[in-house]
Formats: structure tokens, C-alpha cells, sequence
């Protein structure tokens, strides 16, 4: 492990209290995007600690230890469009930031984390100007091949200034999957105000946290995800902002997602929706996510679904059955990492990613192959670790549910479908 490129954390990343209280920790594992060359898996892999606290005063859970960013973005494997589910999600988005904002020709729509610029694609189909960015070079030449041209940098105040020189400012910035991936929150706020439009809009969505705790989705707990936000963090990092929520909507992409609005505060043209707002502060209070007995239940339950999960598939491989994954995820090397899964029990994963293909996962070291890889050794069971895409993986492959094969989901508890 290289200690420069590991930052412990004291004190939470919003509030800044230090009463932090360490509630799961996952093990050292290899970051989860890390997957490995048949070279590469010869060599020693890095491997940092993932553990999350919770902050007893604003209630943000965060990482207690962060990896060196650099060390994970610079060349990434992930790209949203292996899956048309997402896809269709940025249609959506698009349409309907057009009706939110009425942006035209001369509108400039910015989009942080562009990765490939799928979403930004979708606001270029309707017409309007749009800019990513993204620190990620492999991407970037991705994006920029497909026109959708790409700052290849990390966004924060300086990159928003250096963008509104070159390009003017932005009728709409959207961060979909990037925020929890980002340390210096203020950063952020602060170069939405630089980059906003007086009436822009600034619209983050991500995973929500009642959701990942309720449904046990310990797996989506991984090096890339910084913080797990609760709406109360984000109305505390609002008030030391002159960005504010003006409107919050539920989304169940990703096993349920909050997309939160926001506005300059100096823009009274948009009303805030204070119902919608006081609605889901009520819901996350009535839960407990203020109180970090909820997390310490949710460790204990993610501990038993571990082993009996663990049980479960090694009862099936001694019975002779053969057991493949599906969706080579972040999250499903986060699970096999944590609960020490390997070949003796995943003869390999199969994923759409042309990327990914070929290569072996970080830790387990299980092998990626095509999704066509199935019909050619028929498998008893599938275990579908890209469960956010469940709909769309069982769709597509009835033919192996026609011939007698099973599906296996993990989260909540582990069943056999
Ligand atoms: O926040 C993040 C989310 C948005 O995406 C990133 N930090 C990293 C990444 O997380 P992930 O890898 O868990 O994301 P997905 O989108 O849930 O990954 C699904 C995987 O499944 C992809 O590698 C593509 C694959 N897949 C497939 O092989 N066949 C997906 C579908 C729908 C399919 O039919």
C-alpha cells in the first residue's frame, strides 16, 4: 500500500465536525476499477483500506480513508453506455432540463464527469451548445472522437473561470454519478457560481443513502464514492453556499437516486419547493438516518447476508452446479473482494464493456469474457452483480432462463430466481 496516495479522515467534509463514528469497514481491497492485464496479474496489486464513518452531527457517511483520485480517474474503464437503461435515462434528462430551462442554439449545457459524453450526446440531439469535463484521457479522446468536446481536467473554481473566459457560462451544469466522487465539495459549490447563468440550474444526482441502507446495498461502498449524502448534509452544505435546493426528486435508477436542484440564491424567479424538501427530511428522519444506530444495524445485517451468501453458493458448487457472473461492476468487485469470492466459485463474469473484455478482476482475479461467452458453456446459475440492470440483463437473455438456467441476486438476501 502506498502510503502517500491514502488520506485518513477527522473530520467531515461538510460540517466539518470531528465527531465521526466508524460504522462498516470492508477491508483493504484493490480499487474497483482496477482491472488487471494477464501481465498485470503477475505483478503485486495495490490494495487500500474501504471503511466508512458516519458524522454524528450532520449525518453525511463518508469514507474514513481517501485513495489518491489520480490513482482511479486518469484512465478509466467504466463508460455509461454498456447499458441502455442509462441511456434512455439521459434522454429523459435531457428532455427534461430542456422544458425546465427552455435552452436553445446559444445555450451552453455542461455536464462534470461527461466520461464518453453519452448524456451530453442527448443535449446536443436538442439542440444545444455542450462542454464536458472530465480528468479521465482515455475518455476524453472517446468524447472528442464522437463530438462532444472535453476539458480533460478535475472540475473545481479555477476550471470554471478558465471555461467561462473561453466559452461564457452555463444555462445548465449537470453531475450525474460525480459528486460522491469528489472530496472538496466547496470547490464545487463555489465554481457553480462562477460557471452559472443568474437563472441557471445545477442539477446533482446520485445514489441516495436511505435506499443503499435499506436495500443493503453495501456494494455500491467503494473507493470512488466519497460521501453517501443524506438531503440534511446537503441543505448544511447549502448554507455555507450561495447555491440553494430549490427542487428534489426521488429516481429508482441505480436501486433509488436523489437528483436535487439548485439555483443561485440571488435568483428569486425560481421558487423554492419547500413541501417536497420538508417531505424528505421527515422520511430520512422517521428512518433514523440521523442516528448512527441505523448504520450499526445495517453492518450487522450485511455481516449475515455475507455469510449466508458464502453458504448458499458453496452448497450449489459441491452439488457439481456451475456458477458465472454477470456485469464485471465496481460494485460486484467490491463483493467479491469483501466476501473473499474468487474462480473456485465464479468461473468467470461475462460484461458488455468492450474495455473490461479480457481482462480479470481486481482482487478475485476472475476472467471478463463477452455476454456470449454464456450460450457457449451454458452455466447452471447466473449471478447478476449488475443488479441495477436486472430488468435489462433478464430481458435479454430469456433464452437461458428458457433452458433451465437460474438467476442469483445477493442484495437484499441472497434468492434464487
Ligand atoms: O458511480 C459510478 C457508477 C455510475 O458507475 C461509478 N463510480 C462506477 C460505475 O459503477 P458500476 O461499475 O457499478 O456501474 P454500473 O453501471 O452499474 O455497471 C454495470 C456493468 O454491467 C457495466 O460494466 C456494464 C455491465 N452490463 C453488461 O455487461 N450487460 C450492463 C448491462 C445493462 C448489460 O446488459
Amino acid at each position: 500500500m502506498v502510503k502517500s496516495e491514502i488520506k485518513h479522515v477527522n473530520k467531515c467534509r461538510i460540517c466539518k465536525s470531528k465527531d465521526l463514528i466508524d460504522v462498516l469497514d470492508l477491508t483493504n481491497q484493490p480499487i474497483p476499477n482496477g482491472f488487471l492485464t494477464k501481465i498485470q496479474l503477475k505483478e503485486k496489486e495495490e490494495k487500500y483500506p474501504l471503511a466508512v464513518c458516519f458524522c454524528n452531527h450532520c449525518s453525511l457517511m463518508q469514507l474514513r480513508y481517501l485513495v489518491n483520485p489520480k490513482v482511479m480517474f486518469d484512465n478509466y474503464l467504466y463508460i455509461p453506455s454498456a447499458s441502455k437503461t442509462r441511456i434512455s435515462h439521459f434522454k429523459n434528462l435531457a428532455q427534461e432540463i430542456k422544458e425546465l430551462t427552455k435552452f436553445n442554439e446559444k445555450s451552453l449545457i455542461i455536464d462534470i464527469g461527461s466520461n464518453d459524453g453519452s448524456l451530453l450526446t442527448e443535449f446536443k440531439n436538442l439542440g444545444a451548445r455542450t462542454l464536458g469535463i472530465d480528468p479521465a484521457e482515455n475518455l476524453v479522446k472517446v468524447a472528442d472522437l464522437s463530438g462532444i468536446e472535453t476539458v480533460n481536467d478535475y472540475f473545481d473554481s479555477q476550471v470554471a473561470k478558465k471555461i467561462v473566459r473561453k466559452y461564457g457560462k452555463a444555462k445548465a451544469i449537470l453531475a450525474t454519478n460525480v459528486i460522491a466522487h469528489i472530496n472538496d465539495l466547496y470547490e464545487v459549490m463555489k465554481g457553480g457560481e462562477i460557471l452559472l447563468e443568474d437563472n441557471g440550474i445545477f442539477l446533482m444526482q446520485f445514489p441516495y443513502t436511505l435506499d443503499l441502507i435499506e436495500k443493503n446495498l453495501f456494494d455500491t461502498i467503494y473507493h470512488e464514492h466519497l460521501s453517501y449524502f443524506s438531503l440534511k448534509s446537503l441543505i448544511v452544505l447549502a448554507q455555507n453556499s450561495d447555491l440553494e435546493i430549490f427542487d428534489i426528486e426521488k429516481s429508482d435508477l441505480d436501486g433509488g437516486s436523489l437528483k436535487v436542484y439548485w439555483k443561485k440564491k440571488s435568483n428569486k424567479k425560481r421558487k423554492v419547493n419547500i413541501d417536497k424538501i420538508n417531505k424528505i427530511l421527515n422520511e430520512e428522519k422517521a428512518y433514523g438516518l440521523y442516528d448512527v444506530k441505523t448504520y450499526q444495524d445495517f453492518t450487522n445485517r450485511i455481516e449475515k447476508l455475507k455469510n449466508n451468501s458464502i453458504k448458499k453458493l458453496t452448497s450449489l458448487k459441491k452439488k457439481g452446479k456451475t456458477i458465472v457472473g454477470y456485469g464485471a461492476a465496481a460494485k460486484a468487485n467490491v463483493l467479491l473482494n469483501y466476501f473473499g469470492i474468487d474462480k473456485k466459485l465464479i468461473d468467470y463474469i461475462v460484461d458488455s464493456t468492450p474495455y473490461k473484455q479480457g481482462r480479470f478482476t481486481p482482487g478475485s482475479h476472475i476472467p471478463i469474457y463477452p455476454e456470449s461467452k454464456i450460450y457457449e458453456t451454458n452455466p447452471d446459475y447466473i449471478l447478476i452483480f449488475a443488479w441495477n440492470f436486472s430488468k435489462e440483463i433478464m430481458d435479454k437473455n430469456r433464452k437461458f432462463k428458457n433452458n433451465g438456467g437460474k438467476f442469483i441476486f445477493i442484495e437484499p438476501e441472497i434468492k434464487i430466481v
